[in-house]
């Protein structure tokens, strides 16, 4: 028998994932860039069993059995099977990139317990296409690629974990229900009607995405601000171009993003970004010389909830009312 146990990191786009050109090798149509964040606060954690023993393929998600889909497939001429249990310690499937570390940490620990090599993004982006980014730290891009087979679209780190070490995300919890309209069938329906998505894709984002870079590159966070300010509201704008409208961000969001340009204006530079995902949740990416002031200020605007126990002043994680 083989056990392995692996824990892998959330990461968030600054350049947006919103859309396939292939549905089944979840092939994207446009290359998108993640920040990865630290493990100690948020990932998902899973262990893997492989033992000739086992008589079936077994999954459990936090805690619940699930049905495990190879299981289907079982047959006389597979000699070892699987045992998986995997639990992410942040709420799954609202907005926070659950998928994304999920995938990443099942796809290397299954290579681990099996000793496969080489790339795993292209294995991971099968799963759930945002994680092919989380299976690398620092700031990581996922190139579309152009193959039919998706051999080449694949993530790759751009700048490592060092590159920009003051670099803080604070995660503002707005709501952590499961979404509504997941992001598969969200952009899928995107795809079909949406025409500021064909925009999108081929008028703004390559051109984006070569600044984005730059702005990295150089660690000129007021342009990193302004870059993934408006790749968020890009993304949910063609959100809201698509029959029906996928609605993602609540009034709480808004106030969110209301408060950073108003923080931003009184300071005269870009000191705070926010980026949305298919989520109500913020993720406000600003450098740690500015934390206590942007979280002091935040609790102004947004008091914590008297009953919210998992409030903690100076933990980047933090809960609204
Ligand atoms: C992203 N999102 O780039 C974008 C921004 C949500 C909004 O990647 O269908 O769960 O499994 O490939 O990866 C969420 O999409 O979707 C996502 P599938 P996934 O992070």
């Amino acid at each position: 028998m083989s056990m392995v146990t692996c824990i892998a990191p959330v990461n968030i786009a600054v350049i947006k994932y919103w859309g396939k050109r292939n549905e089944e090798l979840i092939l994207p149509l446009n290359d998108s860039i993640s920040a990865t964040l630290s493990t100690e606060q948020m990932h998902a954690k899973t262990t893997v069993m492989v033992s000739s023993n086992f008589t079936k393929d077994k999954l459990w998600l936090n805690g619940k059995k699930r049905a495990a889909e190879a299981a289907g497939q079982q047959s006389e001429f597979v000699k070892y099977r699987v045992h998986v249990c995997s639990e992410n310690n942040f709420p799954t499937a609202a907005g926070l990139a659950s998928s994304a570390a999920g995938y990443a940490c099942l796809v290397y620990s299954l290579a681990k317990a099996y000793g496969v090599e080489g790339d795993l993004t292209s294995i991971a982006r099968q799963g759930s296409g945002s994680a092919c980014r989380s299976l690398d730290g620092g700031f990581v891009r996922w190139r579309m690629g152009s193959k039919a087979d998706g051999k080449d679209s694949i993530a790759e780190q751009l700048f490592d974990e060092d590159h920009w070490p003051e670099m803080r995300v604070l995660i503002l919890v707005v709501n952590d229900a499961r979404k509504k309209v997941s992001s598969t069938s969200g952009m899928q329906l995107s795809v079909e009607t949406s025409d500021l998505l064909k925009h999108r894709v081929e008028n703004v984002v390559p051109q984006r995405t070569k600044d984005m870079i730059e702005a990295l590159k150089q660690k000129d966070f007021h342009k990193f601000a302004e870059l993934t300010i408006k790749d968020s509201n890009s993304f949910h704008a063609c959100a809201l171009d698509t029959y029906p409208p996928a609605v993602y961000m609540n009034d709480t969001s808004h106030a969110i993003a209301d408060f950073v340009h108003r923080y931003n204006k009184s300071k005269g530079v870009n000191k705070v970004a926010y980026t949305f995902d298919a989520g109500p949740n913020a993720c406000l990416f600003l450098l740690e010389a500015d934390v206590p002031e942007v979280l002091g200020s935040l609790e102004l605007v947004f008091p914590p909830h008297p009953k919210e126990k998992s409030f903690v002043r100076g933990l980047p994680v933090r809960r609204l009312p």
